[in-house]
C-alpha cells in the first residue's frame, strides 16, 4: 500500500492534497503491476509522471510568489528527478513489469525523501506568510 500519512504533511493544504494524489497514483500503479494488467502500466506511469511535473510547477510557483529563499536548490532537485525519470520512460514498454517495479520503488523513495527532507522546509516559511 502506498498511502500518504500525517508524517508527510508540509502543513500547506494545497501541497498536501497534491502529494496525496501522488500516493494514490502510486497505489494505482502498484495495482496495475500486481494484477498484471500490462496495458494499464504505461498509462499509469505516464499519468503519474505528468502529474508529478504539474505538481512541481505549482509548488515552484507558490515558492516563487512568496520569495522562498531556497527556491533555486529546490527546483534543481525537481529537475534531477525529471531527468532520471525520463531515462525510465525511454526504456519502458507496456509489458515490462520488472522495470515498472523499479520505477515504482524509485518514485516511492524519491517522493518520501523529497517531501520529508526538502518540501517540509517551506511549510513554516509559507505559514508565516499566512499560507496554510
Ligand atoms: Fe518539491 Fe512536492 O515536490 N512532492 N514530491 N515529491
Amino acid at each position: 500500500m502506498y498511502t500518504w500519512n500525517d508524517d508527510y504533511s508540509v502543513n500547506v493544504s494545497v501541497c498536501d492534497k497534491e502529494h496525496q494524489k501522488l500516493f494514490r497514483l502510486m497505489d494505482e500503479l502498484a495495482g496495475s503491476i500486481n494484477n498484471v494488467k500490462s496495458e494499464l502500466l504505461a498509462h499509469t506511469i505516464y499519468e503519474l509522471i505528468s502529474y508529478a511535473s504539474e505538481h512541481f510547477t505549482n509548488e515552484e510557483q507558490l515558492m516563487e510568489i512568496n520569495d522562498y529563499p531556497a527556491l533555486e536548490q529546490h527546483k534543481k532537485d525537481h529537475d534531477k528527478f525529471k531527468e532520471r525519470i525520463q531515462d525510465f520512460v525511454v526504456k519502458f514498454s507496456d509489458d515490462n513489469e520488472a522495470l515498472a517495479n523499479e520505477v515504482l520503488e524509485y518514485l516511492r523513495n524519491w517522493f518520501v525523501n523529497h517531501i520529508i527532507g526538502v518540501d517540509k522546509k517551506y511549510g513554516p516559511y509559507l505559514n508565516e506568510r499566512g499560507i496554510t
